[in-house]
């Protein structure tokens, strides 16, 4: 299996991030997560690593606002030339209702605009990783367009948080939205998130379309992050009505309650006959993440990934999230070795 990564993602390395109660710890979405994930898939017979090819900008503005990205883009050369007093990230502390619908021109006006909380911080690399992130996703999606079972996109930062104009939850472009997004010229596609949280940008980003159908199984947002979206009677809007699906789960949520409830995920997918299926695999509903509630084991990611694969679709997997990093090879291991 073809496994797209780039170097580009160790220059993006917050220096922190702040917690509910202004608490600020050490970023956990850091790039050690990449190496024990390339670490452990180097050690199986399957995994061809890769670098992407360069798409350019046309697939991402296909998804995202030419502005947001314009944002992305110059925000850190900007932040270096502000009055700033502590520059080692640029991370605003007042942020948009978007009740009025005039967009700020001062720096920390578009950041407290394009942003929805205080963990998508920018630094010098962030923009460059972004960008090969989507890359990856997209090489990922090339690769099963051109007759690959699957492919893995080894993305870094994740993506699924990031909708249209704003970013968040440590995700700048949506990686997989941008690879559905692509595929779906050439035929409809499922979006399958199987992060703990709900990716709330992905559902912002399909929520009117009914070619690409999205499902979320994540962690209730009447108790978590990102808590605005993600609720079970969420399904799309205009052509896109019964087109998303929200499968929000309890504390606590064990092996058999998870795949009960990605068992129904799985027959809406059967039901819709894509062409195509990307899955968002976020590894923080494993039982040990420092994030998560949800109580999924090595052996439960395993069976999640089989039952996907049983799908016979080709597939573009996307990582996510996952911030148990002595954990992390071995899980995405697990789930990715079900495509072989
Ligand atoms: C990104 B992904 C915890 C705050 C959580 C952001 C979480 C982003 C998760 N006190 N902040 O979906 O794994
Ligand atoms: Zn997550």
């Amino acid at each position: 299996m073809q496994v797209y990564y780039s170097e580009a993602h160790r220059r993006h390395k917050p220096p922190f991030e702040i917690f509910d109660g202004g608490l600020r710890v050490p970023y956990l979405e850091n790039p050690e997560r990449m190496d024990r994930i390339l670490k452990a898939l180097q050690k199986t017979d399957w995994a061809e690593i890769a670098e992407p090819q360069d798409f350019g900008l046309n697939p991402i503005h296909a998804v995202h606002a030419e502005d947001y990205i314009a944002f992305l883009a110059s925000a850190w050369t900007e932040w270096l030339a502000s009055e700033a007093r502590d520059k080692s990230t640029l991370l605003p502390a007042t942020f948009a209702l978007r009740r009025h619908p005039q967009k700020p021109t001062s720096l920390l006006g578009r950041a407290g605009y394009y942003m929805m909380d205080l963990s998508a911080c920018i630094v010098a690399g962030t923009y460059s990783a972004a960008l090969a992130s989507a890359n990856c996703a997209l090489s990922a999606a090339e690769a099963v367009a051109n007759g690959e079972r699957a492919a893995f996109a080894l993305c870094r930062p994740p993506g699924h948080h990031a909708g249209k104009d704003y970013a968040g939850g440590y995700c700048f472009i949506n990686n997989a939205a941008v690879a559905a997004n692509w595929l779906s010229t050439q035929g409809n596609v499922a979006l399958l998130d199987i992060d703990y949280h709900c990716g709330n940008g992905t559902q912002d980003i399909f929520y009117e379309r009914a070619d690409v159908l999205t499902i979320s199984i994540h962690a209730d947002p009447n108790f978590e992050y990102p808590y605005y979206a993600g609720h079970a009677n969420e399904t799309g809007t205009g052509a896109g009505a019964g087109f998303h699906r929200n499968f929000p789960l309890d504390k606590g949520t064990d092996n058999a309650r998870y795949l009960s409830a990605l068992e129904e995920a799985l027959s809406l997918i059967r039901e819709f006959t894509p062409k195509y299926l990307v899955v968002s695999a976020g590894m923080d509903i494993y039982a040990e993440d420092p994030l998560g509630t949800i109580k999924v084991t090595t052996e439960g990611i395993a069976e999640i990934g089989k039952r996907i694969a049983a799908l016979e679709l080709p597939t573009a997997i996307v990582m996510e999230g996952g911030y148990n990093n002595a954990a992390l090879g071995r899980n995405i291991v697990s789930l990715a070795g079900e495509f072989k």
